[in-house]
């Protein structure tokens, strides 16, 4: 195993009250001695702080407190030091320079995540899960990435695995004794439990549309003719001008996208150019852009001015935009321009025309009426992908992949029994199972996909 000294900012870079830099790897101790003239750190305990001058030489660098943490109980595993310096970049720099000198290198991506999962201390899934705790932005992801990082999918898949392992030891102790055909493994009983494992690893992949939205945020197109009210919305749901308004109709051409937090959930909203034939060649790529958000959203605001007379044009624009998968949203906008009785009946004329379902919501963005209605519908639809009984959440396309291939792989055991193949087979499937889900917590791996994961860390993780 390769622990040679690595070093690297573990804080952003950038002006702060201090600055830590993190050094781990065997010789981490002597490696910062040579600049910390003020004790001897071989003699100190671990999880000690010694205060001193951090020195190049003869030249004081900065005055720093140095935490001490030997093997095994450090983050890496290895014996490791941090330096907290104040936090100028430039002393970062000079600090880190010196260390190099001492005998020390930078750390590469993730270097420190991956000694930790190498060396056991956490699995492949909780250290994708610190990137996330790092990255996350909002209550929901940081709930589910703390989930993870205290092992919830680990937990979920490593008792499937258990299970499944009897099963396959029982198989190839059937294997051993073929001339004696004797089953050892029950096929009801084992068919049962790969029913109960299809059921959990379906429930796993079906969160995955939540984890989605949690991690990515809901895409949320808000569409409509132009001069629809469009831009007055976003900046309505934003409570701030973000976009232009103008009663010239064609103002929005570029599509504009602005994170809104409902609940602790993100919703990424997109302001587009109002749909309509146009010969303005800028604004016909402004059309375009906006019919292929709706394409990747996952909720469609269809804005209809309530005071319009004729609907077909919205209607026909909102058949050609729907798919199974697309929340519809319809507002009739500008309900402050016209009376009730004129509104009531637009929602009826939506709701003759559009057999798919919808939620119709009068709205006035002007004068700010419904708008919060807008808000709880948009929140009600991450709701429901919540899936009551799971607590585990799959935010990560590798894990989501990875389960679908044990699906696949278990659906095949399935039939391997229905259809009484060979017991040689049989393992062989079961063997296929388990390795997928070995996947996940990193049990089974490679160096690509490690390779994969970690450059993604940012330098000092
Ligand atoms: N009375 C009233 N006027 C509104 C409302 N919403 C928008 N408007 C007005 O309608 C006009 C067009 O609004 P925008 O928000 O620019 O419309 P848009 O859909 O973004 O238009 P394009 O970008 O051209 O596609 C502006 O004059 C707005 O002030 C509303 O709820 N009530
Ligand atoms: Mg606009």
């Amino acid at each position: 195993m390769n622990n040679d000294t690595i070093c690297a900012l573990a804080t952003a870079n950038g002006v702060g009250a201090l600055g830590i830099i993190r050094v781990s790897g065997n010789d981490a101790l002597s490696v910062v001695q040579k600049s910390f003239p003020a004790k001897s750190l071989v003699k100190q305990k671990s999880h000690t702080i010694h205060y001193g001058y951090f020195v190049d030489g003869e030249e004081a660098i900065d005055e720093v407190m140095v935490s001490i943490f030997l093997a095994p109980k450090s983050f890496t595993t290895e014996n490791s030091v941090e330096i907290a310096f104040h936090g100028s970049p430039h002393i970062g720099k000079r600090i880190l320079e010196t260390l190099i000198k001492n005998g020390a290198r930078m750390a590469k991506a993730g270097e420190f995540t991956l000694r930790a999962f190498i060396n056991g201390r956490i699995d492949l899934s909780q250290a994708e899960a610190i990137a996330d705790v790092i990255a996350s932005e909002n209550e929901a992801s940081r709930k589910v990435a703390i989930n993870q990082l205290k092992g919830g999918i680990t937990n979920e898949i490593s008792f499937l695995r258990t299970d499944l392992l009897n099963f396959v030891s029982l198989i190839e102790l059937e294997l051993d004794f073929a001339e004696e055909d004797v089953e050892f493994a029950d096929r009801s009983a084992l068919n049962q439990l790969l029913d109960k494992i299809e059921l959990k690893l379906n429930s796993l992949i079906e969160s995955f549309q939540y984890g989605n939205a949690i991690k990515n945020g809901t895409a949320v197109a808000i569409i409509g003719k132009p001069n629809a009210g469009k831009s007055t919305l976003l900046n309505a749901l934003l409570k701030e001008e973000r976009a232009i308004v103008s009663n010239i109709a064609g103002t929005t051409r570029d599509t504009i996208e602005e994170v809104l937090h409902i609940k602790g959930h993100a919703f990424r909203l997109i302001d587009t150019a109002g749909l309509r034939e146009t010969v303005d060649e800028i604004e016909a790529i402004g059309v375009k852009k906006a019919k292929e958000k709706v394409e990747n959203a996952n909720i469609l605001v269809y804005l209809a001015d309530a005071a319009t007379a004729d609907f077909s044009e919205d209607i026909e624009m909102i058949q050609s935009l729907l798919r199974d998968d697309l929340k519809l949203i319809i507002c009739a906008t500008k309900i402050d321009e016209v009376s009730p009785a004129a509104y009531e009946k637009v929602e009826d004329i939506f709701r003759s025309a559009i057999s798919q379902e919808f939620d119709f919501i009068k709205i006035s963005a002007v004068e700010n009426q419904n708008i919060q209605d807008l808000k709880n519908e948009l929140s009600s639809y991450v709701e429901q992908l919540k899936s009551a009984e799971n607590n585990v959440v799959i935010t990560n396309q590798r894990h989501f992949e990875a389960l679908g291939k044990s699906l696949d792989a278990v659906n095949k055991v399935k039939e391997a029994i229905s259809f009484q193949i060979s017991t040689e087979l049989l393992a062989y499937e079961l063997r296929n199972a388990l390795e997928h889900l070995g996947e996940i917590s990193g049990e089974v791996t490679n160096d690509e996909v490690l390779g994969n994961i970690f450059s993604k860390f940012c330098i000092g993780k």
